[in-house]
C-alpha cells in the first residue's frame, strides 16, 4: 500500500517530514501563485513534479482541479469551462501525474455544522447535524435537481473521458459530504453505492472510477469492507481516503482513526483482498493539542498519528494474509 498525504505546502521541510513519516505519494493542487489564468500550465506543473521527485516522493494525485458551477449546473458557458478544464488535464497528463480526484458537489463543497466538537482528550473534530440545517435558506443557485446534476455529469464525462484516456489520467470521483440530498435546495447525487455504480456505467472507460472516501461511505451507513470489495473487484478504486467517524449522514462526528464506528482493520484488509495498492491518504482528523484549528480536519499532528496507525494496520494485514 502506498500512503499519500496533503501537505500544508510543498516546502522542502514538509516534503522531508512526509518522507520521515514513511509517506511515498503527494496529493496536491497547483499552488495559486503558479496559476496565471483559467488553465493550469504545463511548465509549473512539471517543475513542481520534479521538485517532489527530487525530494524522494511522487506526485500521483491532483485533488482537485476545480470544476465550475457552470459545468456542474449545466449553465451557459460550460463548454468554455470544460475546454479549459481539458487543457489543464492535458498538461497534468503530460507532466506525468496519473490521478485526478474530483467531486460533483455544486454550489458548496463539504459541509459541517461544527468545527469544535470535542472528541478524545478534547481534540477538536468536525461534525454535522442535519437538524440544524432545517431552516437554512436556499443558496443563490435556488433549487437544483438531481436530474440536472446527472445530465451535467454525463455531459462532462462524455467530453473529458476521451481526453483523460488519451493523456492517461484516471478520473476518481469523490462522494458528496455529507451524502444527503438536497441540502439548502441543492441536490446531491454521489450519495450511495448505487449511484457510484451508475457513474461507472454512465461512460464506461478504464479511466472512469472513484475515490473511495471511507468517511463518506461510512456516513452512508454501508458495510465498508463489502463496499470496498464491490468497487475494488471491478478495478474502480483509483484512490482512497482513510477516515473514521461515529454516526450517520444525518448526524455524525469525525473521530480519530482508531476511535470510530468503522472496523479499520477489516477495511484495510479489504483493500488488500481486491489488490488495491494505493495511493491512500489519511483524510480528516481531529485537531490535536499543539496544532491550531485553522484548517479543520487537516491538523498535522492528527495526521502524523493517523499515518502511524495506518502503517500499523498495513503491517498487521500484510503479516496475516
Ligand atoms: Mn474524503
Amino acid at each position: 500500500m502506498r500512503i499519500g498525504m496533503v501537505l500544508p505546502d510543498l516546502s522542502d521541510s514538509y516534503l522531508k517530514l512526509a518522507r520521515q513519516m514513511g509517506v511515498t505519494d503527494i496529493v496536491a493542487v497547483l499552488p495559486p501563485r503558479y496559476r496565471t489564468g483559467p488553465v493550469w500550465e504545463f511548465v509549473p506543473l512539471l517543475a513542481l513534479k520534479e521538485k517532489i521527485e527530487d525530494a524522494g516522493l511522487h506526485w500521483t494525485v491532483i485533488e482537485s482541479l476545480p470544476i465550475s458551477d457552470r459545468i456542474k449546473l449545466g449553465l451557459p458557458g460550460r463548454d468554455e469551462d470544460i475546454e479549459n478544464w481539458c487543457k489543464s488535464l492535458r498538461n497534468i497528463g503530460a507532466a506525468g501525474i496519473p490521478i485526478m480526484c474530483y467531486n460533483w458537489m455544486a454550489v458548496f463543497n463539504w459541509l459541517r455544522t461544527s468545527f469544535t466538537t470535542r472528541v478524545r482528550g478534547d481534540a477538536l473534530a468536525t461534525s454535522y447535524d442535519h437538524k440544524l440545517m432545517e431552516k437554512a435558506p436556499l443558496t443563490e443557485a435556488g433549487v437544483v435537481t438531481e436530474e440536472q446534476l446527472w445530465e451535467s455529469l454525463e455531459y462532462f464525462l462524455k467530453a473529458v473521458v476521451p481526453v483523460a484516456e488519451e493523456v492517461n489520467v484516471k478520473l476518481a470521483m469523490h462522494p458528496d459530504d455529507p451524502p444527503l440530498s438536497p441540502i439548502r435546495g441543492v441536490a446531491r447525487i454521489m450519495i450511495n453505492p448505487e449511484n457510484f455504480q451508475r457513474l461507472i456505467d454512465l461512460v464506461p472507460s478504464p479511466v472512469n472510477g472513484i475515490t473511495f472516501c471511507q468517511g463518506c461511505f461510512a456516513e452512508m451507513g454501508v458495510n465498508i469492507p463489502e463496499t470496498i470489495k464491490h468497487f475494488g473487484r471491478q478495478g474502480k478504486i483509483f484512490f482512497a481516503h482513510f477516515r473514521n467517524l461515529s454516526g450517520t449522514a444525518e448526524n455524525f462526528r469525525e473521530m480519530f482513526h482508531d476511535d470510530g464506528d468503522t472496523d479499520m482493520f477489516a477495511a484495510m484488509k479489504a483493500y488488500y483482498e481486491v489488490g488495491f495498492e494505493g495511493p491512500m491518504r489519511p483524510d480528516h482528523v481531529p485537531t490535536m493539542e499543539g496544532d491550531d484549528n485553522t484548517r479543520p480536519g487537516y491538523s498535522l499532528l492528527g495526521r502524523l498519528f493517523a499515518v502511524g496507525y495506518m502503517k500499523g494496520l498495513i503491517e498487521a494485514v500484510e503479516k496475516t494474509m
